[in-house]
């Protein structure tokens, strides 16, 4: 994938992420986790997969990794609705799991996939998305240390946005980086530019060689910045300077990729993102609610006794 393509990515992903603040803002999503800053780190990432055999574990920040998987974005924007738990898209066919809002939840589920691609001898890879909040979580040094020991083929790719909500990275991380802890565990680690998306994808495509030739796990960390708030309920003015939002503004990843290319090229890419918009925005507003009873529907193969009680109790209570 050469830049034009990568920053045509990146720019669909900025402005869907433009258009779901927009969207939280009307009322028709009740909540969001804007991108903005991180579309480099999540695009040139994904775009090192093959999609056919690599999987990838979102968290709730990464709209720019399902952009680059190619999801239908309608179905990965009805799970930000809450009508559907794990998105209106198949995420088996698409390589890209239901995105995890529980932190460091992505790595644990990675890391299973892996030792399921290393048992089966599929030649996949798993890569994990999580941020430098995350890396202080007790599952993800379970996982790393598991991986590592049975040499699974999987990325580890932390996101270093430089905030956990309002705790800067150096409240979770001492000893320098999240890559360094890499070595403690026997695994590569390595440092990229996270605003440099050719940069990105050199950087995954080589920890995904290595994880599919038997090589091991690798810890890649992408320094990054998240430009706008946590969420659309948070106010990052209470815990950080104008000057450093300023600072980085100035390393703006989509920005940094156009001024690399011919404004034709950048103007054709906008035209397309805004065409990409229009139709998300009226697919993701003519979707209806979902049948009640889907709360029960997928969360067993069998459901249990206690699941069935608990739908007997609802359809009892509520007003069905
Ligand atoms: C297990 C768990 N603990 C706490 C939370 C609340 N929470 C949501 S996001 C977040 C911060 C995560 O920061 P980081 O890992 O750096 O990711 P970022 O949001 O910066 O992308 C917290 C504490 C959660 N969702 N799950
Ligand atoms: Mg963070």
């Amino acid at each position: 994938m050469d830049l034009t393509e990568l920053h045509r990515l990146m720019l669909v992903a900025r402005r869907i992420d433009e258009e779901a603040i927009a969207l939280q803002r009307q009322g028709a999503l009740p909540g969001y986790a804007p991108t903005k800053g991180q579309e480099a780190a999540q695009v040139g990432s994904a775009a090192a997969l093959e999609k056919t055999r690599d999987f990838a574990f979102p968290n709730y920040r990464d709209l720019g990794v399902a952009v680059a998987m190619g999801v239908d974005l309608v179905g990965y924007l009805a799970t930000h609705l809450g009508t559907w738990h794990g998105g209106l898209y198949d995420p088996a066919a698409s390589r890209l799991a239901p995105f995890n809002a529980v932190v460091g939840g992505t790595v644990t589920h990675a890391v299973g996939w892996a030792m399921g691609a290393k048992l089966d001898d599929t030649g996949g890879v798993a890569i994990t998305y999580f941020g430098d909040g995350a890396s202080s979580q007790g599952d993800v040094h379970e996982a790393m240390n598991f991986a590592a020991v049975y040499r699974l083929p999987v990325v580890f790719f932390c996101q270093n946005n430089g905030w956990a909500i309002s705790v800067p990275t150096e409240r979770q991380v001492a000893g320098g980086s999240v890559a360094a802890r890499a070595a403690g565990y026997g695994m590569e680690g390595v440092q990229v530019d996270g605003n440099d998306v050719l940069a990105v994808v050199e950087a995954t495509r080589e920890a995904v060689e290595r994880g599919r030739a038997g090589g091991g796990p690798t810890v890649i960390e992408a320094m990054t910045y998240r430009m706008g708030p946590h969420s659309t309920s948070d106010d990052p003015g209470r815990y950080r300077t104008l000057e450093e939002e300023q600072a980085w503004a100035e390393k703006d990843p989509v920005a940094r990729a156009a001024a690399q290319l011919p404004p034709e090229v950048v103007a054709d890419a906008e035209r397309h993102a805004a065409e990409v918009v229009r139709e998300v925005r009226e697919g993701v507003l003519a979707l209806g609610d979902r049948p009640g009873e889907e709360l029960f529907s997928f969360v067993y193969r069998e459901p249990t006794k206690a699941l069935l009680d608990q739908q007997r109790t609802w359809q009892e209570s509520a007003d069905v």
